[in-house]
């Protein structure tokens, strides 16, 4: 059961082999272990890792946060250090990482690249903050004292990351949580263990340099876990983890929150989303076309920034909507390797799920375009799906719902304030756009009483953000941010320091207390 890709003539499975040694993977770890690795591109198995156990998890925890104890005494420029030096080995190795991404997640290489990107992006980012975690100085009630806040590392930082953003989610915690003075350990996904063990490489190498380089680095820094849920389970509830930032399902949320806030422990959550765009009857059609292709199809409709329900005004709706559907029934779905833009859901359950949610839409009154599976040849194993556009009479049934497939729900509106109404009125609170070239409409989207979500956009798609803004969103989304801003202050801890350089000692609030 060999599969060959037209582009190289080689199977994956050897691609992805050659692309781990030529990174300095040892080619015995990529056999005879407990988990198997599939590629969704063409349904081949790549390779059966080997998993660690909870108490050798517990214990390489315990080895982390040593190396925390160590890392923190180095000033944080030279900490900055080492995350220049892991962007430089990821611009070294931009084109195996990505294409590596594209075999083991099937993103098309221009994604593939793009999720490398984004690692490289943080990193910079992260360097020039090196340079700064700033606290205030804030004016005291009593003379000669001075108060002020310093920012100091937290520990270990557990980073549970999922199967779309394999790579790029583990860098925009690990290079913000490194230069902050924090050790790290990562739990990928159990569909991704290949990128991560190659990332895992580059940041060795990176540790390699700067110990040439004369800066001191303990073992310990950055941990990989590739295991099952009992791991992750370790990781939420170990005491020397302060901080768990994990990415996934608001099931997975739920699951993690309460456990880490029961132990007092912070969580930063990156939840589902259910993002929606308005089209409003002054937009530019043709720019919104390009735009709302790209959100709803792009990634397989498999990023939690992806467009998943789209309100456009009735006075445009016959004018733009037969428009869409014609990309949706003409856009290339097929093996993302060979020039196509649409390429495979992750796995089986990924297709039953869409499917499932086709059928509610249409029992809750929706009519479908699209969203049946694509046979791609060699690649009969794997699950292609013609992107689905389905009109629907109201939100209702599915459209609350995030499905982690390429479906778009359409919706009619008449007045702005219904379209803001339908657009906050989900459980999730990711991100949003409106397309319009109305400036009262594009700031009071942007106002207090317009888009209740992380990210707010105007004449641009939800998905595809830039890191050097904070990245998250609101309700059932989990609140937490990650990435660019001040997101950074989420992964140490501040203390408020007063010192008094005179001779008396004024009580604060006017107190007497004279012995
Ligand atoms: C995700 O899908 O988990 O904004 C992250 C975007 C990307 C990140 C998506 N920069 O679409």
């Amino acid at each position: 059961n060999i599969h060959h890709t037209a582009s190289t003539g080689k199977t994956l499975k050897d691609e992805a082999a050659a692309i781990l040694s030529s990174l300095g993977l040892d080619a015995a770890s990529l056999s005879g272990g407990d988990l198997s690795v599939r590629s969704p591109v063409t349904g081949e198995t790549l390779a059966a890792v080997k998993t660690i156990s909870a108490s050798d998890a517990a214990s390489a925890i315990e080895a982390a946060h040593k190396a925390f104890l160590a890392w923190r005494l180095v000033p944080a420029p030279k900490r900055g250090e080492l995350v220049r030096l892991l962007g430089e080995e990821l611009r070294a190795e931009k084109e195996a990482l990505g294409r590596l991404v594209s075999i083991e997640v099937g993103k098309i290489p221009s994604e593939g690249l793009g999720e490398v990107q984004e690692m490289i992006d943080i990193c910079d980012f992260a360097v020039g903050l090196s340079r700064q975690l700033y606290g205030l100085t804030i004016a005291t009630e009593r003379a000669e004292h001075r108060m002020m806040e310093t920012w100091h590392p937290l520990g270990v930082v557990g980073i549970i990351s999922a199967f779309n953003f394999p790579v790029a989610v583990w860098s925009w915690n690990a290079a913000l949580a490194l230069v902050c003075g924090n050790a790290t350990a990562w739990k990928p996904s159990e569909k991704t263990p290949l990128v991560s063990l190659a990332t895992q490489k580059l940041f060795e190498r990176a540790l390699a340099r700067f110990r040439t380089e004369g800066g001191e680095a303990p073992d310990g820094l950055s941990t990989l876990l590739i295991a099952g849920r009992d791991v992750g389970e370790t990781l939420v509830d170990h005491p020397l983890v302060p901080l768990v930032s994990a990415t996934g399902s608001t099931a997975m949320g739920r699951a993690v929150g309460p456990r880490v806030a029961a132990r007092f422990g912070r969580a930063l959550l990156e939840l589902g989303g259910n993002n929606a765009a308005i089209v409003a009857p002054s937009a530019d059609l043709d720019l919104t076309l390009r735009g709302v292709a790209f959100a709803a199809m792009g990634t397989a409709g498999q990023r939690c920034t992806t467009l998943r329900r789209l309100f456009v005004h009735e006075s445009i709706y016959q004018q733009f909507v037969p428009r869409l559907k014609s990309a949706y029934q003409s856009v290339s779905v097929g093996n993302p390797l060979d020039g196509n833009l649409v390429g495979p859901l992750i796995d089986a359950k990924a297709f039953e799920g869409m499917q499932a949610a086709l059928e509610a839409a249409k029992a809750s009154g929706g009519t479908v375009t699209g969203g049946e599976r694509v046979e791609v040849e060699g690649a009969a194993d794997a699950f292609y799906a013609r992107p689905a556009l389905v009109e629907m009479p109201a939100q209702t049934g599915p459209v609350s719902e995030e499905t982690f497939a390429p479906i778009l729900y359409v919706i009619r509106y008449k007045g702005f304030d219904e379209a803001l109404h339908l657009q906050n009125d989900v459980p999730q609170g990711l991100s949003s756009s409106i397309f319009t070239n109305d400036l009262r409409e594009a700031e009071t989207f942007l106002s207090v009483r317009g888009s209740d979500c992380g990210i707010a956009n105007v004449n641009i798609g939800p998905s595809g953000a830039e890191i050097g803004g904070a990245f998250g969103g609101e309700k059932e989304t989990g609140g937490g941010r990650e990435s660019g801003s001040d997101a950074w202050k989420a992964y140490m801890r501040r203390a408020t320091n007063t010192v008094n350089y005179g001779r008396t000692l004024p009580l604060a609030q006017g107190v007497k207390f004279d012995v």
